[in-house]
């Protein structure tokens, strides 16, 4: 009897540490889960969720005052004042869509061939699609990942170019300067196009758009807002921002066939930039010198 009774003891002392041990070892998982997934979500981790994916950029949340200050230079009459927008944390794309990008979403059959002008690569910025175009990008980088990919409203576009500046004519950037960070019409594109447009004044080296990410990236980590190729949004046509939502959504009433797209080109020049002057295509029109990047919520299911 003293033999069972032990092994019984011991038995149970042994399920006792087991127990223990499986405890410990769920608590240690617990802490290291939230510890990823609070990295996750940090301003400035990157991430994509496939292999043809763009890759992703946390943005902080944060508040400021959308549209141009009074002191802005070439700040449209018509803008009214400023307003306050709440931008939760998002991530967006760390740069515009490429030609190779898309072109994995044409092999499944989500986009459409485009014409390609004779300069582009895979690397460049895909353009000459319409909104409704980059918005089957988007339903299919939806399918393919199960997650709700989309484009950024024009609140949230204007939020990550500024990255914090207060400006919004070339977002706190001098015009000498504005080369180092976007592929604009520069020095360059006058000499080798020869438009005879008002140039600004500063080379960045290319006649057409560039690989994206070739000039460095805003506050941010975020490269090509300003310059490279314009960027269609979200937004449905308005007037002005009154009754606009402040909590960074996208205005989807008013006239909903013209849609919005910001940010200039390669072949903007100064007088396109004042960047918080509103600018609605119609929703087929195609242009060389306009893409997209997409966003995706953090907070989403
Ligand atoms: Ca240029
Ligand atoms: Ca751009």
């Amino acid at each position: 009897m003293p033999g069972i009774l032990q092994k019984k003891l011991n038995t149970i002392e042994a399920t006792q540490i087991l127990k223990q041990t499986v405890f410990v070892l769920l608590v240690f998982a617990t802490f290291a889960l939230h510890l990823f997934a609070a990295q996750m979500i940090e301003p400035g981790h990157e991430f994509k969720d496939c292999d043809d994916c763009p890759i992703m950029v946390v943005i902080p949340e944060g508040q400021y005052g959308m549209g141009g200050p009074p002191i802005d230079q070439g700040r449209p009459f018509s803008e009214g004042e400023l307003r306050l927008v709440n931008v939760p944390r998002f991530s967006v794309g760390k740069y515009e869509i490429t030609v190779n990008q898309w072109r994995a979403c044409v092999n499944d059959d989500g986009c459409q061939e485009i014409k390609l002008e004779d300069w582009v690569e895979g690397e460049h910025p895909v353009a000459n699609i319409s909104w409704t175009e980059a918005t089957k990008y988007t339903k299919w980088l939806r399918q393919k990942t199960e997650k709700p990919y989309r484009l950024l409203t024009e609140a949230e576009w204007e939020y990550v170019a500024r990255a914090n500046g207060t400006r919004a004519r070339f977002f706190g950037v001098k015009k000498e300067e504005i080369c180092r960070f976007s592929n604009v019409y520069d020095e360059t594109a006058e000499e080798v196009l020869g438009y005879g447009l008002e140039s600004l004044p500063c080379s960045d080296g290319f006649e057409h758009s560039a690989p994206v990410g070739t000039l460095k990236p805003n506050q941010f980590g975020v490269h090509d807002m300003v310059g490279n190729v314009w960027e269609w949004v979200e937004d449905c046509q308005a007037t002005h921002w009154r009754n606009a939502p402040n909590d960074s959504s996208a205005r989807v009433s008013g006239i909903c066939t013209e849609r919005a797209y910001r940010g200039g080109s390669w072949l903007s020049h100064p007088p396109k930039y004042l960047q918080t002057h509103h600018r609605y295509k119609f929703l087929g029109s195609r242009e060389i010198d306009l893409g997209f990047r997409v966003a995706l919520s953090l907070d989403a299911p």
